[in-house]
């Protein structure tokens, strides 16, 4: 089966998403997701202008090769537009296979080794008691993973923050320039505890609570965090700090059994191989469109796996929905899941990305129909042009630049 197009599509319902098509010889066409939020034109040009043309006339069903073409033949390895691109040719590839087969992507991979794929949502206020409602509502729904972010007293917004009640969360805001966001680690470390003792209060233990810490501390703080929050037995901590140093992770490790959960930016097994060897956290983030496609994700997962790290991907309303589809596939398979992130999408995206995907009762199925199980509304996406839009920066009090 030879692949004789691959057509790239940035569209806008709502927010950027970067899809690659790619078609084959016996009219199969396959989907991949390639956004990389806030750089989605850098990813378009490099899969446009260097990889699609080397694609034509190629065996579509060498996935391994065309993999390691891309990694190895561009003699430049890694960074997140080069494997962006790289994961959305794999994806699309994988997409293709499982049509050929008639099968459901899961069944290519292994089968199932679960019924359902819990996910956890992501709910957030302004003020402690916008966040103990915003559970409550989650709580209904039937998550039974609830990631719980909250505004903090004296800062104007914090990570996780919706731009008003009730609305969705959306990080990044439309325009040329990034919004400025002022951040203290002191009034952070100081209120977020009374969050989850308020959430432990009033709902008890029953559901996983997660939370995001979003880069913004230094080891020893994350480490003082970790510790002074154990009585709420968090599921995870995500991102305590940055994590490009992977050996500053034991420092926190030395202090704290509060589970470490982080890699949302990685995108090779080598930004992740310290912290797995030395079991320096619990959960590891990578994603498929991010991290190399189904081909680098399951590499990174048989690794994780011989140190009883599980999964946690990455799966922001900003990695478009077939990446969701996909990741959904490799979670009903992977042997060491720990838990999938769903922060859901609005009814403007599903409309051009249409799913297979089921959500019941806090697990999710990506459905029987062969492949990814996702579609792509060309003629409704070429309504929603490209709309320049950037996440946030953060700086301290006294203006110093810092991790947002
Ligand atoms: C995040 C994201 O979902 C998460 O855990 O950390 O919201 C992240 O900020 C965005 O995906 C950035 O594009
Ligand atoms: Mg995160």
């Amino acid at each position: 089966m030879k692949i004789i197009g691959a057509d790239v599509f940035v569209t806008c319902p709502g927010r950027n998403f970067v899809t690659l098509k790619i078609i084959t010889d016996e009219g199969i066409i396959g989907l991949g997701d390639a956004t990389l939020n806030g750089r989605e034109l850098a990813v378009a040009s490099y899969l446009r202008d260097h990889l699609c043309p080397q694609l034509i006339g190629r065996d579509a069903h060498a996935i391994e090769d065309i993999w390691q073409f891309f990694y190895k033949g561009a003699y430049w390895r890694r960074g997140p537009v080069t494997m962006s691109a790289i994961s959305a040719i794999d994806m699309a590839l994988w997409d293709i296979k499982a049509k050929a087969a008639g099968m459901p992507l899961y069944q290519l991979l292994g089968g199932a080794s679960r019924s359902g794929v819990m996910v956890y949502c992501h709910c957030t206020g302004r003020t402690l008691d916008e966040a103990i409602e915003d559970y409550a509502k989650h709580q209904q729904m039937g998550f039974k993973a609830i990631r719980v972010q909250c505004g903090i007293p004296g800062m104007e917004t914090t990570y996780g923050m919706s731009k008003g009640k009730g609305l969705a969360y959306e990080p990044a805001t439309k325009g040329n320039w990034p919004q400025e966001q002022i951040w203290s680690t002191e009034r952070y470390l100081d209120y977020t505890p009374k969050l989850f003792a308020a959430i432990r209060d009033k709902f008890g233990f029953n559901e996983h609570l997660l939370h995001d810490m979003h880069h913004r501390l230094t080891p020893i703080e994350a480490a003082r965090f970790g510790k002074s929050v154990e009585p709420y037995r968090l599921f995870w901590m995500e991102d305590p700090t940055p994590a490009e140093n992977q050996a500053c992770f034991r420092l926190i490790r030395e202090h704290t059994v509060t589970p470490i959960a982080t890699g949302e930016v990685f995108n090779s097994i080598w930004d992740c191989k310290q912290l797995i060897e030395e079991q320096l956290i619990d959960y590891i983030r990578t994603t498929l469109t991010h991290a190399g496609g189904i081909t680098g994700m399951r590499r990174i997962a048989d690794f994780a796996a011989l140190y009883q790290v599980r999964t946690g991907s990455h799966g922001p309303s900003d990695l478009s929905p077939i990446c969701m589809a996909a990741a959904l596939h490799f979670d009903l398979w992977v042997p060491n899941f720990g838990v999938q992130e769903y922060m859901g999408y609005s009814e403007q995206m599903l409309e051009v990305f249409p799913h297979q995907w089921q959500f019941e009762d806090g697990y999710m199925h990506p459905g029987e129909a062969p492949g990814i199980g996702i579609e792509f509304n060309e003629q409704l996406a070429a309504k929603y042009p490209y709309d320049p839009a950037y996440l946030p920066v953060a700086r301290l009090e006294d203006g110093t630049l810092w991790n947002w």
